[in-house]
């Protein structure tokens, strides 16, 4: 069975990471699907963020990342894709899972959500905190890969 994981990933963390690990042993394939929104501000183009997905996953023989704009259920219906799976890390982001889970299946009736509950280190990781301490210079190393590390050092920056 495929499944697709979509996310932001403004950029991938330790966290994504590790639900992309768990989740390639589960399913036969896995397609990492970065959603554009062009009317968010992002840290990294969704061109960067394929390019750090794809580093980080390169060893992973069924895994493979792709971009798309619109709703995740016309990727899907146009994919051939059924399974969407998300991770879950605390109370707070259940009312907002939930929500997307049933629109999604109102929209798609065959798409069904799977949950992976985050592991107790990645539990209060997300790109957003990780991009808020790297701009106090405090440490990431250990939050996020290190070319991601490199990545968001380089765009403080300003390169
Ligand atoms: N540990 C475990 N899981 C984690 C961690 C962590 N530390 N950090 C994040 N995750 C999980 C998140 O819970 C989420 O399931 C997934 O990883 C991706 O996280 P993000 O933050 O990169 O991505 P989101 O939540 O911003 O993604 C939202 C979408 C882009 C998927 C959504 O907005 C969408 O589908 N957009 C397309 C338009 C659409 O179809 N809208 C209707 C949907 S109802």
């Amino acid at each position: 069975m495929k499944a697709v994981y979509p996310g932001t990933f403004d950029p991938v963390t330790n966290g994504h990471l590790d639900i992309i690990k768990r989740s390639s042993k589960k399913f036969d394939k896995i397609t990492v699907l970065v959603l554009n929104n062009p009317s968010k501000n992002h840290m990294f183009t969704v061109e960067e963020r394929i390019k750090l997905l794809k580093e980080i996953t390169k060893n992973f023989e069924n895994v493979e990342v792709d971009s798309f704009t619109g709703l995740l259920v016309d990727y899907m219906k146009q994919n051939e894709s059924k399974l969407i799976i998300r991770g879950l890390r605390a109370v707070s982001d259940f009312e907002y899972e939930m929500q997307m889970a049933l629109m999604n299946n109102s929209l798609y009736d065959e798409a069904e959500t799977f949950f992976l509950i985050a592991r107790d280190k990645y539990s209060y990781l997300s790109s957003s905190i990780v991009k808020e301490v790297a701009s106090f210079n405090g440490d990431i190393s250990g939050l996020v890969p290190n070319i991601v590390e490199l990545a968001i050092k380089s765009k403080l920056r300003g390169e």
